[in-house]
């Protein structure tokens, strides 16, 4: 059967009508545009094989995850792959562990409050996860700390623990005429 072309012409104004609609009720989207760097990146990276756990309700560091970079001059783009082995465990089978990244002690970009990097779904076996953030920073006259740091939080109730963590620091330049959101 071949819809006529009056009755697809019909279903095509309505689906503009309808898409609309749906554009003006969603709130804008946040994202802004790409940020370019320049130059050669300054890579670092730490990692750690050991299993350490932790069932802290409160943002604690990862021990050992942390990239110190004291003194940067100028502008600065960090971007910061953090991976690891997870066993995210929970009696109520409902936990989340939950990874942030903070450069110079603010958080990676994008931001959220919601920074689920693994949960305790289905009995929390042992798996593989990463997360990718960026940080950017506007030309500064002064030197600044950028550290890199890797930071763990549970849900109530819930055991993250993680081995095999691998973190990798590039920090850039900021391309000239690129800004930071
Ligand atoms: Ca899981």
């Amino acid at each position: 059967m071949f819809a006529s072309a009056r009755s697809l012409r019909r279903a095509g104004v309505m689906a503009a009508a309808l898409s609309t609609t749906v554009a003006l009720a969603l709130p804008a989207y946040a994202a802004g545009p790409p940020i370019s760097t320049s130059g050669i990146p300054r890579t670092s990276a730490t990692w750690g094989a050991d299993r350490w756990g932790t069932n802290s309700n409160q943002w604690v560091e990862l021990p050992g995850a942390s990239i110190p970079d004291n003194g940067v001059r100028g502008s600065a783009v960090v971007v910061v792959t953090f991976n690891a082995e997870t066993h995210c465990s929970d009696p109520s089978d409902n936990g989340v562990c939950s990874v942030d990244i903070q450069v110079g002690g603010q958080q990676a970009h994008p931001r959220s409050d919601n920074y689920r990097f693994d949960t305790a779904k289905e009995g929390g076996e042992w798996e593989t996860h990463s997360t990718t953030r960026t940080a950017c920073f506007a030309y500064q006259g002064g030197r600044r700390d950028l550290t890199a740091k890797v930071l763990v939080r549970t849900s109530q109730g819930t055991r993250f623990e993680l081995q095999n963590w691998h973190l990798k620091v590039d920090r850039y330049s900021l391309r000239a005429g690129s800004t930071c959101p």
